[in-house]
């Protein structure tokens, strides 16, 4: 498993385009969802078959009778000069954001998706330290103090948990009627990367950052339902490797 995650970890997987649309932070993703990355859609049946599944880690909680999806969805990144763009589009049966021993920092014992980012991609892994991100929004539609949440590393620090900056991110959550949502997400990347790690520069066509996606799923139930994608948990050596590339277009479809 050791060398299977190693030559993962050399891999590029996925390239990440410039988005050259304007985005409107209001909930749908419309206008710039053709235009980002994105690998379609994640179930527990999808992750079961990638190479980063984990049953300890990756699984949802079973609640008796449940009707419909329990999760998925799908997730989208941009990127431009000055931001990092982050959408999702989900089905969960139970929206819930209430947690019995609530704590700011602890998005993942609520409904979350998380983006864990580290920009540069550096050669040798660690664990949560300086150049790591994480990027965590809690789908309260209260939009709290706490629903947008940076844990990130400095120079000489790891877990250093606070709210992200008000100024630093922009951000919308459109329910529909069950648990089901739409995110989206604008983060000032030289507010939060370039505060992470001296290494960070001004984003060019190139640069390789790593990326795992964490999406929590508690449904009423204790910590533990949750996706685990592009990687293995915090250590930055398992998170994948993303290419910032230049714009692409929709897929083409060909008339008749
Ligand atoms: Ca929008
Ligand atoms: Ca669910
Ligand atoms: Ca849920």
């Amino acid at each position: 498993m050791k060398i299977l995650v190693l030559l993962l970890a050399g891999a590029v997987w996925g390239q990440i385009p410039r988005l050259e649309r304007t985005v409107t932070v209001d909930g749908s993703l419309a206008e710039w969802k053709d235009y980002a990355f994105s690998d379609g859609l994640w179930d527990l049946q999808r992750l079961r078959h990638s190479p980063w599944y984990d049953t300890s880690r990756n699984r949802l909680t079973v609640h008796g009778t449940e009707t419909g999806i329990d999760l998925s969805a799908r997730y989208f990144i941009g990127w431009d000069d000055k931001y990092l763009y982050l959408g999702a589009e989900v089905q969960d049966n139970v929206n819930d954001v209430t947690d019995p021993a609530h704590e700011p920092k602890r998005w993942y014992f609520k409904d979350a998706i998380c983006w864990f980012i580290e920009a540069p991609r550096l050669a040798a892994g660690k664990n949560f330290g300086e150049g790591d991100n994480a990027f965590c929004f809690v789908i309260d539609v209260k939009r709290p103090d706490y629903g947008a949440w940076w844990r990130h590393g400095a120079p000489g620090k790891t877990y250093i948990e606070e709210p992200l900056p008000k100024d630093a991110v922009t951000y919308a959550i459109r329910r529909g009627q069950r648990g089901d949502f739409v995110l989206e997400a604008r983060v000032a990347m030289a507010a939060t990367l370039g505060v992470s790690t001296p290494a960070w520069r001004a984003p060019r066509i190139g640069d390789v950052y790593g990326m795992e996606i964490v999406h929590t799923d508690p449904d009423g139930g204790d910590y533990g339902g949750h996706f685990l994608i592009y990687g293995r948990g915090d250590d930055d050596a398992t998170w994948g490797r993303f290419e910032l590339a230049g714009p692409q277009g929709p897929v083409e479809r060909k008339p008749k």
